[in-house]
């Protein structure tokens, strides 16, 4: 498992790298979603190729960026799913983005993540490296390395409130939520880029970010192997909660395509108990 954290360390810094000096232009190609994908896009998924396939433990890649699934070593152990520049629209106004690894042993499905990291891309570079039975781990880029800066804890009530999705599709009971939220004093934290709005809320002790299911996308926005179960597993191990819009744990999910998507929320105690309650969840 270190060796595929020490090569999320590396290829962090080769995409930190090119997201300073590449052209920001779009490429000719879409991704599987249908989006059309940047050059930055395509230039961070060869990137993270290129390093993971001399890695004998990883037995397949998963991209955001790519239909299906790439073998690299048959007799791998693990499977890495990876965002390889979430939020990549944003580089172009200068807003933080960021990489996305869930790291599965087995069938992708949640309860098979065994360990998950994410870089931001701010003015400051940072990784977080959860892994079972373990508080999520803090590192910060300083003077060519990653420096551990100490694990990450939620509480159990924040003040920020980061809603995703566009709001005339909302349901009325996601409205109300929403509202009810900052009605209770709730600061709206939300830049567009779900790396640094999920990073903010857990390193200022608490929150809810929400993608709720929506009129023009019923089953939300953010992908399922490569988004949603790699933070939940992060949420879950800081003390905080991950779950979709019926209130099932997002580490309970059983995607049926690598591309599959979910409603997800993830919070700390207090807002998750407000949304059960709106939602009229099972508790
Ligand atoms: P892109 O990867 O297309 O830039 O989308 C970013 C993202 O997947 C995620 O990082 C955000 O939380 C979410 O989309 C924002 O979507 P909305 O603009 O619909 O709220």
């Amino acid at each position: 498992m270190n060796t595929i954290f020490e090569t999320i360390k590396s290829v962090a810094f080769e995409i930190d790298n090119a997201i300073k000096t590449s052209d920001l232009g779009y490429s000719d190609s879409e991704n599987s979603s249908g989006e059309d994908q940047l050059k930055l896009d395509v230039q961070s998924d060869i990137i993270i190729e290129k390093a993971f396939a001399s890695v004998a433990v990883v037995k397949n890649l998963v991209s955001e960026e790519k239909e299906g699934v790439l073998e690299l070593n048959e007799a791998g152990k693990y499977t890495i799913c990876y965002d390889p520049l979430d939020g990549s629209s944003l580089v172009d106004v200068n807003l933080s983005v960021g990489s996305i690894f869930g790291i599965y042993e087995g069938e992708l499905q949640g309860s098979n993540l065994v360990a998950s990291a994410y870089v931001v891309y701010g003015p400051r570079v940072e990784l977080v490296i959860a892994e079972q039975n373990k508080k999520p781990m803090l590192y910060r880029a300083i003077g060519g390395e990653f420096k551990e800066i100490g694990s990450i804890t939620l509480g159990k009530k924040g003040k920020l409130n980061a809603p995703g999705g566009t709001q005339q599709n909302w349901a009325p009971h996601h409205k109300k939520f929403v509202d009810a939220l900052f009605m209770d004093g709730y600061r709206l934290r939300y830049s567009g880029g779900m790396v640094p709005d999920l990073h903010q809320i857990l390193l200022k002790g608490g929150g809810i970010f929400s993608y709720p299911a929506t009129s023009d996308k019923p089953n939300g926005k953010l992908r399922q192997l490569f988004e949603v179960i790699p933070f939940a597993f992060i949420y879950e191990q800081a003390g905080g909660h991950a779950i979709n819009d019926e209130g099932i744990r997002l580490m309970d999910l059983l995607p049926k395509h690598p591309h599959d998507t979910s409603p997800c929320f993830f919070g700390t105690d207090y807002e998750i108990i407000a949304l059960k309650a709106m939602y009229r969840m099972k508790f």
